[in-house]
C-alpha cells in the first residue's frame, strides 16, 4: 500500500509542498505557491511588508490563505490525500504570530463549508507579524542583554546573544510599544507552530529547533528561561506554547481538514520547525564534516554540531537539530534580493549575469563590494549602503563579480568560528540552479560543492522528519543514516570541484576583504595600499 508523507515549507516568499514515499527517493507531488502574485490583494512585495527602513513584517492570513489554496489545488490535481500518513512543516524562522484568546475556540469549531481565511480572520492582537527581516529593536537587544548579565552570559543561556530579528526582543518591543494589544495577546506563536496549530485544530508546540531562535529557550535545559522571560516582557510564561522535541507526534489532523479535503482522519502532524534546521535533514547532514550553504531570501551557512559549542564572539547562532543534537547558524540578511537589486540594476537577465561571472578573473582584478543593500546581521550593519572599492555602479562586470566575491568573502570570513574547515558543501536555496555562483563559492572555499536535484531542502527535510516520526512509532527503531542513505544521498546532480590555482589568491582577498570590512565598520586603517598590493601581486 502506498504510504506518502507530505511536508510543507512556508518560506519569506511562497509555500510549497511536497510528497514522498517511505521507501523510494522519488517524489509525488511538488508545488510552489508565491505569495505576492498569488495573494496580490495583501499587498506585499517578496511576500512582505516594508513599513521602514528597519521594520518588517509580513501579514499572518496570507499564510492561512496559501495552505488552504494549495490543499484545494491538491485535491484538484487528484493527489491521494487519503493515503497521507503524517504530515510536518518547515517555516521562516523568528517571526511570531500574536493571538487573542478567540484562536483556540475557533480552531476546535471550524466549519467545514467555510474558508478558513474567512472563519480565522479575527483571531489576532496584532494584524502583522514581524518576521526575521526587521532589524528594529536594538534597544530591546540591549536592555534584554543586559539583563541576562552581557553577551557571552546570553549567549551562554539562549545559545546566541540578541539579534535584532529574534523573537525575544520582537515580543518585547510590543509590549513596549502597545502595552494593551500585548495584554490582550492570549498566546504567541511562531510561524512554525502557528501553521502546525492549524492542521491540528489546537495551540500546537514549538519545537526544539525554533525554539532555540527566540532568545528564550535555554540552550543547555531545552525550557523556557526564567530569566529570559523575565528580561522580555511580564506574563510572558503564559503566552507561549509548551516547547517540545522536534520529533514528537503532536497529534492528529483537525477534522475540517479531513471534511474539508479528505485526509483520513489518522494522519498525524509531527511537530514543525525552523527552515534551517529542516534543511539541515534535507541536505543530509547529520554528521561532523560537511557543511550547507543555503542561498535563499536569507542566505545561511550552516553546519551539524555533535556537542554544544557556542560562538562567545556572538554573530553565530547554535540552535538544536532535529535529530536531537546541534547545528551552528550564520544567517545574512544580504541573499537572493541584494543579487537581484544587483542584476537588474544593471539590467541583466540571470544568464546575462552568469556568462559575465564565468567571464570575469577571480579576485575580481581587485575591485571590491561590501554588499549592504539591506540591514546586515553579519556583520551587523544597520545602515545599509553598498560599498565599491576601485570601481563604480556603472562597471558591469565589478558589479557582477563583486557581489558574489563580496558575499562568499564575507561568509569565509564570519563562518570561521565553526572552526570545520569544510572539504565538502552541500548547496541548496533557489540560486543553487546558477552553476557560476557555485564555482565561485568552491575556489572561495576551496571545497567540493555538491549541487542537488532538488533546490528547497527545507521541504524535503519537513517530509523526512514525517516519516523518520511516524515510522519511530509505530515500528520502533528507525536511523537517520536510513532514511538519508534512501532519500537525500542519491540527489547530487553536479559536484563542482575547486580550482586549486586560486586558492592562494582567495586567501590572500579574504584578508584583503576583511581590511575594508574593518575600515567601513569600524573606523580601521586606509586598505587601499593593501589592495593596491593584491592588484600588484595577481594582475600586474
Ligand atoms: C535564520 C534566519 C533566516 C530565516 C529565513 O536565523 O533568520 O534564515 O529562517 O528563512
Amino acid at each position: 500500500m502506498n504510504e506518502l508523507f507530505l511536508g510543507l515549507d512556508c518560506s519569506t516568499q511562497g509555500l510549497t509542498a511536497i510528497i514522498i514515499e517511505k521507501n523510494t527517493s522519488g517524489v509525488k507531488f511538488f508545488h510552489d505557491l508565491d505569495f505576492e502574485t498569488t495573494f496580490p490583494h495583501y499587498n506585499t512585495k517578496n511576500g512582505v511588508l516594508l513599513l521602514d527602513e528597519k521594520t518588517v513584517h509580513s501579514p499572518p492570513l496570507i499564510w492561512i490563505e496559501a495552505l488552504e489554496t494549495m490543499f484545494d489545488y491538491m485535491l484538484k490535481r487528484g493527489v491521494e490525500i487519503e493515503q497521507i500518513k503524517a504530515i510536518s512543516g518547515s517555516a521562516q524562522q523568528h517571526g511570531q504570530v500574536y493571538l487573542n484568546s478567540t484562536f483556540e475556540k475557533r480552531l476546535k469549531n471550524l466549519n467545514p463549508k467555510l474558508s478558513l481565511a474567512f472563519q480565522l480572520e479575527h483571531v489576532f492582537s496584532r494584524n502583522t507579524s514581524p518576521i526575521w527581516m526587521d532589524s528594529s529593536t536594538t534597544e530591546q537587544c540591549e536592555e534584554i542583554r543586559k539583563a541576562l548579565g552581557g553577551k557571552e552570559a546570553t549567549i551562554k543561556i539562549t545559545g546566541s546573544d540578541t539579534f535584532e530579528r529574534f523573537s525575544g526582543p520582537q515580543i518585547r518591543k510590543f509590549y513596549q510599544k502597545q502595552p494593551e494589544k500585548y495584554g490582550r495577546t492570549a498566546i504567541i506563536h511562531l510561524v512554525s507552530s502557528f501553521l502546525s496549530s492549524l492542521l491540528l485544530g489546537k495551540n500546537a508546540p514549538i519545537d526544539h529547533g525554533d525554539g532555540a531562535g527566540m532568545n528564550l529557550m535555554n540552550i543547555q535545559s531545552k525550557k523556557w528561561d526564567v530569566r529570559a522571560l523575565n528580561a522580555t516582557a511580564p506574563g510572558l510564561k503564559k503566552k507561549l506554547p509548551k516547547l517540545c522535541a522536534s520529533h514528537k507526534i503532536i497529534g492528529k489532523i483537525s477534522p475540517y481538514f479531513v471534511k474539508r479535503y479528505g485526509f483520513n482522519p489518522d494522519t498525524y502532524i509531527v511537530a514543525w520547525s525552523g527552515d534551517n534546521p529542516n534543511s539541515l535533514i534535507g541536505v543530509g547532514l547529520i554528521e561532523k564534516g560537511k557543511v550547507a550553504i543555503s542561498l535563499g531570501t536569507s542566505d545561511t551557512y550552516f553546519s551539524y554540531l555533535k556537542e554544544l559549542s557556542l560562538d562567545l564572539k556572538g554573530e553565530g547562532h547554535v540552535f538544536s537539530a532535529p535529530t536531537g543534537d546541534y547545528m551552528s547558524l550564520i544567517c545574512y540578511k544580504n541573499g537572493s534580493l541584494t543579487r537581484e537589486y544587483v542584476k537588474n540594476s544593471l539590467g541583466l537577465s540571470w544568464q546575462e549575469f552568469s556568462r559575465i561571472l564565468m567571464n570575469t578573473p577571480p579576485g575580481n582584478l581587485g575591485k571590491i563590494m561590501l554588499p549592504y543593500y539591506l540591514p546586515e546581521i553579519v556583520p551587523l550593519v544597520l545602515n545599509p549602503r553598498i560599498m565599491r572599492f576601485g570601481f563604480d555602479k556603472f562597471d558591469m562586470e565589478g558589479n557582477v563579480r563583486g557581489i558574489i566575491e563580496g558575499q562568499f568573502l564575507s561568509m569565509k570570513l564570519h563562518s570561521q568560528w565553526i572552526n570545520e574547515t569544510p572539504k565538502e558543501i552541500m548547496v541548496t536555496g533557489g540560486a543553487s540552479i546558477n552553476d557560476e555562483i557555485l564555482q565561485t563559492i568552491a575556489d572561495i572555499f576551496g571545497a567540493h560543492v555538491n549541487k542537488l536535484d532538488i533546490t528547497n531542502s527545507a521541504v524535503l527535510g519537513a517530509a523526512l522528519r514525517s516519516i523518520y516520526s511516524y515510522t519511530r512509532h509505530f515500528h520502533g527503531k528507525i536511523s537517520w543514516r536510513e532514511l538519508i542513505n534512501t532519500h537525500s544521498k542519491g540527489r547530487t546532480i553536479k559536484r563542482i570541484t575547486p580550482r586549486l590555482q586560486y586558492r592562494q589568491l582567495y586567501d590572500d582577498m579574504v584578508k584583503l576583504y576583511k581590511k575594508h570590512e574593518d575600515y567601513y565598520l569600524n573606523k580601521g586603517p586606509n586598505p587601499e595600499p593593501f589592495r593596491k598590493e593584491f592588484i600588484r601581486k595577481y594582475f600586474q
